[in-house]
């Protein structure tokens, strides 16, 4: 089926902030005879100063690209047939209804991705019409992403998203794990333009120290890169820890005055020291005994750890010992450390301590406990293929593309089939929504008007800006938040707040008292200056103190230890995330798919045996088995190898015939979701287990 044509937008130049991810790069965007003709940074955005990546300039590919959806779709066996707005909007909301009368409000569940924070009219609304379906059955990203984060900062500072943020621009030493700022644009981290960030800190004199199991396009960039066993910084941290207590470097300082369990730390950290750990980390201890002296003694230093300290087994111990680095140096909530962005919409406006909250429901099949809301989506599959009281028969998903993005992926695939009803609000027909009842697709992008609640938390420096369409949308067409005012409507009857009378309202109460109408002005930004110390004012702990040693922290040690003496396996799977690829979308846009197919497996040449790039290999796993070219390279560190997620688009059904033409094959169909950070619950998706073997040959000539 064709897409309806959407209007053509206005000519003129436009100024708008990319949403693709969390840098939020300010455009310029030139539109002549309805067509957008150039796109560039936009110099004048006070954040991003004119920064771009090859993705933003593919932002109004979306538009044109035919298998995007505008009109809703339901589907009958394997035939989609588009139906009107209202129809749609009835049925999904009785078809939910009907669901959890005869089965519970647990039957029906959700699934939040990764873009339902990447727009505001999603995120100010979706969570009021998942509130209306009442289920506990909540899922999201935030399991495969960042949960051991926000578990960190709610122990030790009482709210999910206190999340200290590098001062990069102010920083003299830079200390940095499992990120890869120079593919992903940073993360819990909004400092685009991350190159110069990081040449700016080695001109000034400082110093950029790179943890990575692969020599990643960062460490191109980094003054020195050390690899690092994929799983054991928590140990390395805790063998810094140990060198700095040890050695009377601590100077917490200001903080002292406010932070319990710092006396407690050098106990803690005794049994850890560089010799300890050396095996388990690979990092040999005389490295590990600098860089903790050079961090302690550095004016001004922040230990910064992302991805690759979050999707892990011990993901909740490494980003309590980071921000535990950064508060035992003095480095936490000062100048040129880690400190607390204080944004113009502050989610915290009215928070109270004491508000989050950890398992107090637990998931049906495996026991996993709740956080702030949410169950762990490793356990989403299980619920759905568990028969019995409390079994999950319906799913609405939002933004989320779980069938690639999360850990047993293939086991979702086949549960997503079994439902008695689902929905997704999408704009593509993808190895998820494939599976849906009914498709509502959203306008996006360059359509909607956005302003970036989450990313102005994560930000170096204090801006807002407020993003204003390019492109008109047609009559058939809906915003996600039209979309949850419709459905919440049905099943409340009660009216949404819009998300221009939310923002408005968290404006003016926000720190900077502004409104909606004052940040349109600026339609470059409004810059509201550099981050600035905030605790202890700012705590939301019940004791109104840094919690420097939390329980559930200190307990979950007793697990790390253990891992001190395991026996390594001989080859292990990371992921690899790439510059011209966005999660598991954006991978039908033509010239962000140009050149060489990129889903290849890394292997270092010490575990080739006798394999030679290019030649096909078989990846297996304990859950999974998949087959792809493979590339040699001294860039993983021997005994890991890694691969792409996000691809994997062979599927049957799917409507995205670029990204089909480079299907690739998906990391999480290998990724075992048994496997979980179990302090946080937060998905291992790193250091799985594999064996590989040259691909049986098609032609039928391999030995076996
Ligand atoms: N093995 C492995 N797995 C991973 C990761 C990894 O590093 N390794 N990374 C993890 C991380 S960090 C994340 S965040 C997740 C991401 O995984 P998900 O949260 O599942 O998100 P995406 O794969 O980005 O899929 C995004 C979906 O949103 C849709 N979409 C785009 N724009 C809009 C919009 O404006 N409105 C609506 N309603 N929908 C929209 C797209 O069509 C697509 O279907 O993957 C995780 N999975
Ligand atoms: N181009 C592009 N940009 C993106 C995305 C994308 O898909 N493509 N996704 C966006 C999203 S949703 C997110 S959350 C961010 C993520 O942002 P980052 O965390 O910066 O992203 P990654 O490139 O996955 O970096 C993680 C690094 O951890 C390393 N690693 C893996 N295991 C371990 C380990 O055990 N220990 C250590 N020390 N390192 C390890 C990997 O080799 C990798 O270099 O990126 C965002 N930006
Ligand atoms: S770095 Fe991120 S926000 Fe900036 S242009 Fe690229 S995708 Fe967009
Ligand atoms: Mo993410």
């Amino acid at each position: 089926m064709t897409p309806s044509l959407t209007p053509a937008p206005r000519d003129g130049v436009y100024h708008r902030a990319c949403n693709l991810c969390e840098a939020i790069c300010g455009l310029r965007l030139t539109v002549q005879g309805g067509q957008v003709t150039d796109v560039r940074g936009d110099p004048d955005d006070p954040l991003s100063r004119g920064h771009i990546c090859p993705k933003g300039a593919a932002l109004p590919d979306l538009h044109a690209d035919p298998d995007r959806l505008t009109t809703p779709l339901r589907r009958d066996g394997d035939t989609w047939h588009p139906i009107a707005w209202d129809e749609a909007l009835d049925l999904v909301a009785r078809r939910l209804r009907e669901v959890q009368a005869a089965h519970g409000a647990d039957s029906v569940a959700t699934f939040q991705g990764n873009p339902s924070v990447h727009n505001s009219g999603t995120l100010l609304t979706a969570g009021a019409f998942l509130k209306a379906l009442g289920t506990r059955n909540r899922y999201s990203a935030t399991s495969t992403d960042q949960l051991p984060h926000h578990y960190a900062a709610a122990e030790m500072f009482g709210h999910p998203l206190l999340l200290p943020i590098p001062d990069v621009d102010r920083t003299d030493f830079l200390l940095m794990l499992g990120a890869n700022p120079l593919a992903s644009n940073g993360s819990i981290l909004t400092a685009p333009g991350m190159r110069e960030r990081l040449r700016a800190i080695r001109e000034r004199g400082g110093r950029v120290v790179l943890l990575d199991p692969r020599r990643t396009e960062s460490a191109a960039h980094a003054s020195e890169y050390h690899p690092i066993r994929p799983g054991s910084d928590a140990l390395f941290l805790l063998a810094l820890l140990h060198v700095i207590l040890s050695e009377g470097l601590a100077r917490p300082g200001r903080l002292a005055g406010f932070t319990d369990g710092l006396g407690d730390l050098p106990e803690v950290a005794a049994p850890y020291t560089p010799e300890a750990v050396e095996a388990a980390t690979g990092v040999q201890a005389a490295t590990t005994r600098e860089l903790a002296r050079a961090f302690a003694r550095a004016p001004r230093a922040a230990a910064y750890g992302r991805i690759g300290l979050s999707v892990q087994a011990f993901g909740g111990l490494c980003q309590w010992l980071l921000n535990t680095l950064n508060l035992v140096t003095g480095n936490l909530d000062r100048e040129g450390g880690a400190m607390f962005p204080r944004p113009a919409f502050d989610l915290l406006t009215g928070a109270r301590a004491g508000q989050t909250h950890h398992g107090r429901w637990h998931s049906r099949v495996r026991g996993l406990p709740e956080f702030d809301g949410e169950l762990p989506n490793a356990a989403l599959a299980g619920e759905i293929l568990t028969p019995g009281d409390g079994q999950i028969c319906a799913l609405v998903t939002v933004a989320g593309n779980p069938v690639l993005s999360t850990p047993g992926g293939q086991d979702l695939d086949r549960a997503l089939s079994t439902l008695d009803f689902m929905v997704s609000i999408d704009p593509y027909l993808n190895e998820t929504t494939r599976h849906a009842h009914v498709i509502l697709p959203p306008a996006t992008g360059l359509e909607v008007e956005h302003y970036d609640v989450i990313f102005h938390h994560f930000a170096v420096r204090t801006t807002a800006r407020l993003n204003e369409p390019v492109f008109p949308i047609g009559a058939d067409q809906r915003f996600d938040h039209q979309i949850f005012a419709g459905l919440t409507e049905r099943l409340t009857g009660k009216r949404l707040a819009t998300p221009g009378e939310r923002l408005d309202a968290g404006l003016r109460h926000g720190p900077y008292r502004l409104s909606l109408d004052e940040v349109r002005a600026h339609p470059h930004g409004l810059d509201l200056g550099p981050m600035t110390p905030v605790l202890p004012a700012r705590l939301l702990t019940a004791s109104g103190r840094v919690q420097a040693l939390p329980e559930p922290m200190r307990r979950d040690l007793g697990r790390l230890h253990a891992t001190l003496h395991a026996p390594v396996p001989p080859l292990v799977l990371i992921g690899r995330r790439q510059l011209r690829s966005n999660n598991s979308w954006m991978h039908n846009t033509p010239r962000l798919m140009r050149g060489p197919d990129r889903c290849t497996l890394h292997l270092n040449p010490a575990d080739a045996g006798g394999l030679r790039s290019g030649q096909r290999v078989q990846v297996t796993s304990r859950v999974g088995q998949v087959t792809v070219p493979v590339e040699i390279t001294g860039d993983v560190m021997p005994g890991v190898a890694s691969l792409p997620h996000g691809f994997g688009h062979a599927r049957r059904g799917v409507r995205l015939q670029v990204a089909q033409a480079h299907a690739g094959v998906s990391l999480n169909d290998l990724t075992d979701p048994l496997l979980l950070d179990e302090l946080t619950g937060n998905a291992v998706l790193n250091g799985t287990p594999i064996h590989i073997q040259p691909a049986p040959d098609p032609a039928g000539t391999a030995a076996d």
